[in-house]
């Protein structure tokens, strides 16, 4: 008998796909944790779950039948994919269908933080345009330096949405691509260094944990501005608010954060910094598309005991 286990809350409609047709599981939060695992722990053979949970080191272990984790979210960096591999537990994400609207949404961010669009409708509303006269002026965005940190599928996709602006396209990653038009740069400094606009679009983990760091930011510089569409772990945060709250970087536009839903205070009050709850993937017609490819590859695993999109480290 194959179990399902949901891990974390997850959109209301997949949940209720999970329980109805499925008859899943779901793991309690807090206290009630320990005995569950203890009664159905070794029962269940596929978790369910969002980038955003995932299935962690200390949950994995307590799953010992455990066959597959289906990831809803491209990103799976909460899950513990070393113990995965060894295990020969599958993992899926859910690729490509989301890459068109983080892409876009790392687009919205540069365009609203270099044209202060957020910062210019707040300016309306609170009735300052009739007393204080003209919005400053603000950034032109087309033609701009950008840099590209991950020229995966997402990368590439707000490349070319760059490209349609007029703006030269530079890229770090640890390989560089062969027959890319776009100029390699060995590190994030020197990406950094070289570009207008650096735009963070690397998966997360343990991998990238800091790669931004306080370097990197200090060579974006005081004309530079900081996109992350990506994880909140790829970026020294600390260092991040200290550039901007000194004047040292020109803006940022962050969907995603150290510590979610925590944003740094000392950021809510910056006109040059647009906030995001982490919506990147956030539309109807994705959120959609990423609900089927998770209930696909749930159905793949239990009836034929494979995914249709495992992450790159299992796939065998
Ligand atoms: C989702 C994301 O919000 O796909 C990802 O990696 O960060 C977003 O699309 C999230 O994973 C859903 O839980």
């Amino acid at each position: 008998m194959k179990r399902v286990l949901q891990v974390g809350p997850l959109k209301p409609s997949l949940a209720q796909t999970l329980a109805t047709t499925y008859d899943a599981l779901v793991l309690p939060e807090g206290s009630e944790r320990g005995s569950f695992l203890a009664e159905h722990g070794a029962a269940v053979t596929v978790a369910v779950t969002s980038g955003r949970t995932g299935v962690g080191t200390d949950l994995m272990r307590a799953l010992p039948s455990l066959g597959a984790v289906v990831n809803f979210g491209v990103g799976y960096d909460t899950t513990d994919i070393a113990q995965a591999v060894e295990r020969g537990i599958l993992v899926s994400n859910t690729p490509d269908v989301l890459t068109d609207c983080v892409a876009d949404t790392a687009l919205g961010l540069t365009l609203d933080v270099l044209r202060g669009l957020s910062a210019a409708d707040r300016y309306v509303r609170r009735g300052a345009w009739p007393t204080e006269g003209n919005f400053p002026l603000m950034h032109r965005v087309s033609g701009k330096r950008v840099g590209i940190l991950g020229l995966g599928r997402i990368g590439r996709a707000i490349a070319t949405r760059f490209e349609a602006f007029g703006c030269p396209i530079s890229y770090h990653q640890r390989t560089e691509l062969s027959g890319s038009n776009y100029g390699y740069h060995p590190t994030a400094t020197s990406l950094a260094a070289a570009v207008e606009i650096l735009v963070v679009a690397t998966a997360g983990g343990a991998g990238t944990r800091g790669l931004v760091d306080r370097d990197a930011l200090v060579a974006l510089g005081p004309e530079g501005y900081l996109i992350n569409i990506a994880r909140g772990s790829v970026v020294d945060e600390d260092a991040l608010v200290d550039l901007l709250v000194e004047g040292r970087l020109a803006g940022a536009g962050l969907d995603v954060f150290a510590a979610e839903p925590k944003v740094p205070e000392a950021l809510l009050g910056l006109d040059n910094v647009v906030l995001l709850p982490h919506v990147g993937s956030g539309t109807v017609e994705t959120r959609a598309a990423m609900e089927q490819l998770t209930l696909d590859n749930l159905a793949s695993y239990l009836a034929a005991g494979r995914v249709l999109t495992p992450v790159p480290e299992v796939v065998r």
